[in-house]
C-alpha cells in the first residue's frame, strides 16, 4: 500500500468493522483548525444561514464544501482520505457535507437516534461519515454517542405513520444497551470520528453555554447509488480514484424515506427527494 492508503492499520480496520466506528484527535493541525474555524465564521459560509436558527437549534447548514475552495480541500485532505480509502476503496464521492452546530443556549441543540442510512438509502452500505470537531466533543456540549456494534443490526425503522421522521423507532437499541456498549464520542478540536451509514447514534442537548462546532463529511464508495432523499450541490464530487459508473447492489429491503414535505421551502414535493442518477449541480465529469 502506498502511504496515501495506509491511514489505517489493520487492527484498526478490524476495529472499524467490529464497533461500527473510530476516533482519533489529532487529525488536523492548530493552524488549520484555525484556518477552519474562520472560514466557518466569514460571509462565505455565514451568509448561507439563518442566525436566528443558529441560536436555538442545531443548525446542518448543507453543501458545506461548495462555499469556500478550503473546504472542498477538507474533503480531499489526505489525513481524512487515508483513513477511508481502507474502508471504502480506492473511488469515493462525497455524498454530502455539512456545517454542523450546536447552539450555544443551554439545553439544547439535541439531536435523536439515528442511522444516517435510513435518510439516504442507496444500493450498498459502503458509505460512512467523518465528523471533524472545530471545538473539542466533550458530553457536557453533548457529544455524539454510538452503539457499538449496531451497524449490524441493519436498516431499524425511522417512520411514523407511513412518513419518515428522522428519530429510530426503535428505542430498546439504546435504551437497554449497556454503559460499555454506549460510547461517547469525544475528539479534541482537531480530532475526528469515522462512523458507518448504519451505526446508530445520537446527540444530547448541548450544557455547556458555548457552540459546538464540526463539520460533517459524508462519503460514499463510487458503486453506491442513491435509492432516495435529495441531492446537495457537492453531491457525487470525487474525493479520490475515479467513477466507474458500476452499480454495486446489496440484497436488503429497505423502506424509503417518504417525506411529509419538501426538504427546502422552494422545492416542489416530492415526497422520496431527488436522487435518481445521482450528481449534484457541482459535478462536470458526466
Ligand atoms: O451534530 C451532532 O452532534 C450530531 C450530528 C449527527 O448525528 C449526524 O450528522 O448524523
Amino acid at each position: 500500500m502506498s502511504a496515501w492508503r495506509d491511514g489505517l492499520t489493520e487492527d484498526e480496520v478490524r476495529q472499524y468493522w467490529e464497533d461500527g466506528f473510530l476516533v482519533y484527535d489529532d487529525a488536523l493541525t492548530a493552524e488549520e483548525v484555525e484556518l477552519y474555524r474562520t472560514i466557518c465564521a466569514s460571509d462565505a459560509v455565514v451568509s448561507n444561514r439563518s442566525q436566528s436558527m443558529y441560536k436555538q437549534e442545531t443548525v446542518h447548514l448543507l453543501g458545506l464544501t461548495t462555499m469556500h475552495p478550503a473546504l472542498l480541500d477538507l474533503a480531499r485532505h489526505p489525513a481524512i482520505v487515508s483513513k477511508i480509502i481502507p474502508l471504502l476503496g480506492p473511488d469515493i464521492q462525497i455524498q454530502h457535507s455539512k456545517l454542523a452546530t450546536k447552539p450555544p443556549a443551554k439545553g439544547l441543540g439535541e439531536f435523536p437516534w439515528h442511522q444516517d442510512f435510513a435518510f439516504y438509502p442507496h444500493t450498498n452500505t459502503d458509505l460512512l461519515s467523518v465528523m471533524i470537531m472545530l471545538d473539542d466533543a466533550t458530553p457536557e456540549n453533548g457529544c455524539m454517542q454510538m452503539v457499538k456494534g449496531s451497524h449490524r443490526l441493519g436498516l431499524l425503522d425511522h417512520s411514523m405513520d407511513g412518513y419518515f421522521v428522522a428519530g429510530c423507532q426503535e428505542p430498546q437499541y439504546w435504551e437497554h444497551a449497556s454503559a460499555e456498549q454506549t460510547v461517547q464520542i469525544t475528539p479534541k478540536a482537531g480530532g475526528i470520528s469515522i462512523h458507518h451509514c448504519l451505526t446508530l447514534h445520537g446527540s444530547p442537548v448541548n450544557l455547556s453555554g458555548k457552540e459546538r462546532r464540526g463539520i460533517v463529511i459524508s462519503y460514499r464508495a463510487d458503486d453506491a447509488y442513491q435509492l432516495a432523499d435529495n441531492l446537495f450541490n457537492d453531491t457525487g464530487l470525487m474525493v479520490c480514484g475515479e467513477r466507474k459508473e458500476l452499480v454495486r447492489c446489496e440484497p436488503a429491503t429497505y423502506r424509503l424515506p417518504k417525506r411529509h414535505q419538501p426538504l427546502s421551502k422552494s422545492g416542489t414535493y416530492r415526497p422520496f427527494g431527488t436522487a435518481w442518477n445521482q450528481v449534484g449541480s457541482e459535478v462536470t465529469d458526466y
